[in-house]
């Protein structure tokens, strides 16, 4: 009895001790922002890329058609979402505006819109709504997904570069004023186009939340036009000031230099460039630039078959296809913006929606499988003033994105070990640093303990860690331990999460 009383005494004044634990490591240069934080966790979403381009067949409308192309025969948006959220995808981002110039909100910035089209003339006088980002964006929110929108900066519909006897004495011949030198202000015509999508309501009158706004960096033709980049930056921020603003070079999401689903090993979410500087390179874009002047992290945008708009002839990308993806970019840092056009019908092809089925299966069935429970022990070459309670190594394994394991300042290389209790046949893992203080970590190795005490390197190339790194071993190992050993870092390394990946053993089915 009286032990235990000594113990408990002991114990609360050892507590008392460690609330006075040394401060936190001080944040590491560029810091994300707390929507860059949000927006990084939500890691994959689709892109719908839906318009008169679908009807006719193009990927950039030349403008030549009229509204009443658009004529989907059983639009339904609530398919869209459904189909993604039951994915695992957490948003969509709608082409309110393709390079075409159509826009699929009823804007009174133009006539060329759907809303003029025979198709929403008819919706109307049945007495539904036809607004196709209103109706997106309320399907969004009924299936508990984030929605987005695309808005492109090239507009071929006002760009006199661009030809369109098609239009010629219609109500949508309108003022040609994209460029420098044309008369007008594109400009001004693209933050009202802004300004009515960032401050659209849905039907019952509550504010639509974006989590993203795309702002394309393509333009095919030689009109030179000068952004206003910061401009359009201010509005989002005033009406929207939890969406992620992505354009080439950010500010806030930068492209990640393809189209292809993929970015090299080493990746960085910061970069040296604005919107208003040169443009990056496809491979500097996918690199990124260590130590870089903006916290502009990578978003991959990808296609679930070969064209962004739905054309009958291609293939959809397999389940597998898919998730080799997933992980050369999620499973790389970045985010994975995936395209799954809606067809001619308005509706997510039931191939597409097949195969995204199979990637959240093949998703869960090979990194749903932590064997890491926060009652393992753990150990590490050392912790933060000695204070376990507030840096341990635990707190790699507690579940937890607010907490990490580090060690004192100036401590550049260490490790910390978790001991599984029992042997698994380990294939994989998942690694997270703890960005909310900058990324610091350039090179990590992880090793599994093998033959009793010997630990043999199963993941020795790991590189720039940042948000979130899968590692899977192309064989599975028997081991009861695994250690990650940070081997390179620029300040002192802040580990989030070990995930170790496997099962009972390595005969058993994966
Ligand atoms: C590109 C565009 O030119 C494509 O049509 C597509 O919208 C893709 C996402 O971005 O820059």
């Amino acid at each position: 009895m009286k032990y235990n009383i000594w113990v408990r005494a002991a114990t609360l004044l050892w507590s008392l001790s460690i609330t006075a634990a040394q401060d936190a490591p001080a944040p590491y240069m560029q810091v994300p922002s707390q929507r860059q934080l949000e927006w990084q966790q939500q890691e994959l979403y689709a892109f719908l890329h839906f318009g008169p381009n679908t009807f006719t067949g193009e990927e950039w409308g030349r403008s030549q058609s009229r509204p009443d192309i658009f004529n989907p025969t059983d639009l339904d948006t609530d398919q869209w979402a459904k189909v993604l959220a039951e994915a695992g995808m957490k948003g969509m981002i709608l082409t309110a505006k393709h390079h075409d110039g159509t826009c699929l909100w009823n804007t009174s910035t133009t006539a060329y819109k759907t809303g003029n089209g025979s198709w929403a003339k008819k919706r109307e006088q049945d007495g539904f709504d036809a607004d196709v980002v209103r109706m997106a964006a309320g399907s969004a929110k009924k299936y508990g997904i984030n929605f987005g929108v695309y808005l492109s900066p090239w507009d071929i519909h006002r760009d006199p570069a661009m030809p369109k006897p098609g239009l010629k004495g219609t109500i949508y011949d309108e003022p040609q004023i994209f460029g420098d030198s044309s008369p007008g202000d594109y400009n001004a015509l693209y933050v009202q186009q802004l300004t009515e999508l960032v401050t659209m309501k849905l039907a019952d009158g509550t504010p639509i939340e974006l989590f993203e706004v795309w702002l394309d960096g393509a333009s095919g033709s030689d009109t030179v036009q000068t952004f206003n980049w910061t401009g359009f930056r201010d509005v989002i921020r005033q009406h929207q000031p939890n969406a992620v603003m992505w354009g080439h070079q950010g500010p806030d999401a930068r492209w990640v230099g393809n189209e292809d689903g993929f970015t090299l090993p080493t990746n960085w979410h910061t970069i040296s460039r604005t919107q208003d500087d040169v443009h990056y390179s496809g491979e500097e874009l996918e690199v990124g630039v260590r130590d870089g002047q903006y916290w502009t992290p990578a978003e991959s945008d990808a296609r679930i078959r070969d064209g962004w708009f739905y054309h009958a002839n291609e293939p959809s990308k397999s389940g597998a296809a898919l998730m080799d993806m997933y992980l050369k970019t999620v499973g790389r840092s970045v985010n994975l913006l995936l395209d799954v056009p809606p067809d001619t019908r308005g509706l997510i092809a039931d191939m597409d929606a097949a195969n995204l089925k199979e990637f959240a299966r093949l998703r869960n069935a090979t990194l749903n499988r932590n064997l890491v429970t926060p009652d393992l022990k753990t150990s590490a070459s050392s912790v933060r003033d000695g204070d376990i309670v507030s840096y341990g190594p635990a707190k790699v394994i507690d579940g937890s994105n607010d907490t990490y394991w580090t060690m004192d300042d100036g401590e550049l290389t260490g490790w910390m070990e978790v001991d599984l209790g029992s042997s698994f046949c380990v294939d994989g893992f998942i690694v997270q640093e703890h960005i909310a203080f900058g990324q610091r970590i350039g090179r990590y190795e992880i090793g599994a303990m093998v033959e009793g005490s010997t630990y043999r390197a199963v993941v020795s190339n790991g590189t720039s860690m940042g948000y979130k790194r899968i590692d899977l071993l192309e064989k599975g190992v028997e081991t009861s331990r695994i250690r990650l050993r940070i081997t390179q870092a620029n300040a002192v390394p802040l580990i989030q999460s070990l995930q170790v990946l496997g099962s009972r053993n390595c005969t058993g089915p994966l």
